[in-house]
């Protein structure tokens, strides 16, 4: 309690420092949060998901990863501080204890802890993992093109010193099987949303094709709506569509993979800003994409939790 207080939300900090964050909150809130650990990293770092629960076998679940892309800094540091504000607001929102009381809450707040590592030691504009390319001096894949939907398709390359390079095979990349492992294992899962920056974007699949998905009218209003919520605080203009409309086209990306197994409501956020810092986001901006990104979140979590399936 006395460290999580102390904590300063408004920086940017190293794993190490982020990690000893997720043993405070846990170790203050040991009925609410437990960590799981979904295996290493290429580098052999663990990867951790804190798991909020009030109970119950195999609940219902929503999914939030941060961080696959390592220089997208402000979303690691988002999630750190949405996961005290989901510990802090267990039991005073009503609308944060209603879902708790239903369903269970996975973040990973570090999801490319390899990449991350490397944008602090080496090269602040890494995106990709750390694996060794067999017959290439280039290092890493992109983890968002390494997911088995639409492996190797449009716009993913095959060149491993490309920033989105897809890899050799889907799921080569271990950061990406882990989580696969993790959602497959645990089959109940009914949201998963992953967290990116920059372009202010909250969407829906698919990427790896311009065609729509049968949700998308579903989908696409409760995007809108949580989008409504998160411009309502600081007034940032987000735009809502499907990845390969309001993006690009990209292939092998987390949440296509995850719709086509039937999570129904996966969505992707891109944080701030449209382009002014870009990933280079100044830290004083953490707090305020933090909150309201937090609204968006939370509005996409009552829904999911108010329509079962
Ligand atoms: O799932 O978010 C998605 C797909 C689109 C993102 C991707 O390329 O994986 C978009 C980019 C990202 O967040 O990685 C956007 C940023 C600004 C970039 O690096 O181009
Ligand atoms: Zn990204």
């Amino acid at each position: 309690e006395r460290k999580t207080k102390s904590f300063n939300f408004a920086a940017y900090h190293d794993l190490e420092t982020i990690y000893a964050f997720m043993d405070t909150l846990v170790a203050s809130h040991p009925n609410l949060i437990s960590k799981v650990n979904i295996g290493s990293s290429y580098e052999n770092r663990p990867m951790y998901a804190l798991k909020f629960s009030t109970g119950g076998v195999s609940r219902p679940a929503i999914w939030v990863d941060a961080g696959i892309h390592a220089r997208e800094w402000v979303t690691q540091a988002s999630a750190v501080w949405i996961a005290n504000k989901i510990a802090s607001d267990y039991g005073v929102d009503p609308s944060v204890t209603s879902l708790l009381g239903q369903m269970d809450i996975y973040l990973m707040i570090v999801t490319n802890p390899d990449g991350y590592a490397f944008t602090r030691s080496s090269n602040r504009m890494w995106r990709k993992t750390r694996s060794v390319n067999v017959g290439s001096s280039c290092r890493g894949v992109d983890p968002n093109r390494n997911w088995d939907a639409g492996f190797g398709g449009p716009g993913a390359s095959k060149d491993p010193c490309s920033e989105s390079y897809h890899g050799p095979s889907a799921n080569s990349e271990v950061e990406v099987k882990n989580v696969v492992d993790l959602i497959k294992g645990h089959a109940n899962f009914k949201s998963f949303i992953s967290i990116h920056s920059y372009s202010q974007l909250l969407m829906y699949p698919y990427g790896y094709t311009c065609t729509d998905i049968p949700d998308q009218s579903e989908l696409h209003a409760v995007g809108t709506a949580a989008i409504k919520e998160l411009t309502s605080l600081y007034n940032t203009r987000y735009q809502v569509g499907s990845i390969c409309k309001i993006i690009y086209p990209a292939s092998g990306g987390s949440i296509d993979w995850t719709y086509n197994i039937g999570i129904k409501y996966s969505f992707a956020f891109e944080l701030r800003d449209t382009g002014l810092y870009g990933f280079l986001l100044p830290a004083n901006q953490i707090i305020p994409t933090a909150e309201e990104t937090w609204l968006g979140l939370k509005n996409i979590m009552g829904y999911v939790r108010d329509h079962p399936y």
